[in-house]
């Protein structure tokens, strides 16, 4: 056992369910697009619960929410803990919420213990991080990386078309506790704890992942433009098909091109046809493709290629294909002596782990880029996420939470130290 405030494991299963209630599906899952109102339920209540402790209440022009716990010193640099409160529509109960509510854990604990750190604490929940409603995703991060939100921002229109200007006055306008402070800023470090939503750790018996660094991501918009006809006079040899050749080129992606390479992942999650009649020639087809690989050079070749084949099959067709990014993450890794530290941390509590790199992208990729950031990762159930079964075990969670506060104290003491 280590000198280190045991957290209160209870406390953080019962804030797991409060928060699962909110947004939850029948099956289980939770559905919480970002700037909705389950949303700014879950954001007001984590906001309560902060205030109850005393904890002083931020947010900023991208709605990012900050609690934070004062330090001996309050002009150092705060260290930031925290993850993301949106989901995805069908997503599970712990992507975003474990991290937020265990870093919520570690202020607790650290109150509960009186345990005075050099600097501030603060825990943060990021807007928007999945990007299922409004793209891109990780807004909030991104933002603060930037120093800015991305350009014509206020006019995105979300995938239930609602307009993300309005969407996020209401949030911002939701909590007018939370007093405003500029994009980004200095900050100590960044620590971020998070399921694997894969099935290495729970395959390997690990209990903790130290996570090194995160893949590269790239969401491509395809659309495929035809020629609108009628279902039951036009002969083969006269159609321009759009649905044919869009699927000709989706098929190719999965048969040959993430074949072609073990670390490629290439998904086609969103597709529209129009005009979306039973017996009409649909006239144009468009579909996402979120391509991950943790080469940036890799993800420029797979574009290329991706494009050439998009071209190539809808000419074949007499069709006319475009292709264009929403979204642009290039791969990172994480800070050397805070992956140390988390890996530490878990050792000390004998907790079995491995290192290994994110699939999924994460807030704390952004954070990387503006200084030292690193991940905790425990394994979740089957390696299953942005699904309503996704689930941790209890043991599991508390035992993420734990190294998350172990390290967050060793990272705040190391930070004044340096
Ligand atoms: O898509 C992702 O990688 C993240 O889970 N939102
Ligand atoms: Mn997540
Ligand atoms: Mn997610």
């Amino acid at each position: 056992m280590t000198g280190f405030p045991a957290i209160d494991g209870r406390r953080l299963l019962a804030r797991l369910d409060a928060f699962a209630a909110i947004g939850a599906t029948p099956a289980g899952g939770v559905n919480r697009p970002a700037l909705s109102e389950a949303d700014r339920a879950a954001r007001a209540l984590l906001a309560d619960l902060g205030a109850a402790r005393g904890f002083s209440l931020f947010q900023d022009a991208a709605a990012n929410l900050f609690l934070r716990r004062a330090g001996a010193d309050d002009r150092r640099p705060p260290f930031l803990i925290g993850s993301h409160l949106d989901s995805q529509p069908t997503g599970g109960r712990f992507d975003g919420a474990l991290g937020t509510l265990a870093a919520l854990e570690v202020l607790e604990t650290l109150e509960d213990r009186g345990i005075v750190t050099a600097g501030p604490v603060e825990l943060v929940a990021w807007t928007n991080e999945e990007g299922s409603r409004f793209a891109p995703g990780a807004f909030g991060s991104q933002s603060a990386a930037a120093g800015a939100l991305p350009a014509g921002w206020p006019e995105t229109v979300g995938s239930d078309g609602a307009r993300l200007g309005d969407e996020l006055a209401a949030t911002l306008a939701a909590l007018p506790q939370a007093a405003m402070r500029p994009l980004g800023g200095p900050f100590a470090g960044y620590l971020e704890l998070h399921i694997e939503q894969g099935p290495l750790l729970e395959r390997e018996g690990a209990l903790i992942g130290v996570v090194e660094g995160i893949q590269g991501t790239r969401w491509l918009e395809v659309a495929i433009e035809g020629q609108v006809a009628h279902a039951g006079t036009t002969p083969l040899a006269d159609r321009r098909d759009a649905m044919a050749a869009a699927a000709a080129v989706i098929t190719r992606l999965q048969t040959t091109v993430m074949p072609a390479d073990a670390d490629a992942r290439l998904t086609v999650g969103r597709l529209t046809i129009a005009p979306g009649a039973v017996n009409v020639i649909p006239g144009e087809v468009a579909f996402s493709i979120d391509l991950r690989h943790p080469s940036g050079a890799e993800i420029d070749r797979l574009e290329a290629e991706i494009t050439a084949l998009a071209a190539r099959i809808a000419a074949a067709g007499g069709c006319r294909a475009s292709v264009r990014r929403s979204m642009d993450v290039a791969p990172a890794r994480f800070d050397r002596r805070l992956v140390g530290i988390v890996e530490g941390a878990a050792e000390r509590r004998g907790f079995a782990s491995r290192r290994l790199f994110s699939g999924a992208f994460h807030d704390a990729l952004f954070m990387a880029r503006l200084g030292p950031a690193a991940m905790v990762f425990v394994p979740c159930r089957a390696g299953l996420s942005h699904n309503e079964a996704e689930y941790v075990e209890p043991h599991q969670a508390i035992a993420g939470a734990q190294v998350l506060c172990d390290a967050t104290l060793e990272a705040v003491a190391a930070s004044v130290a340096a």
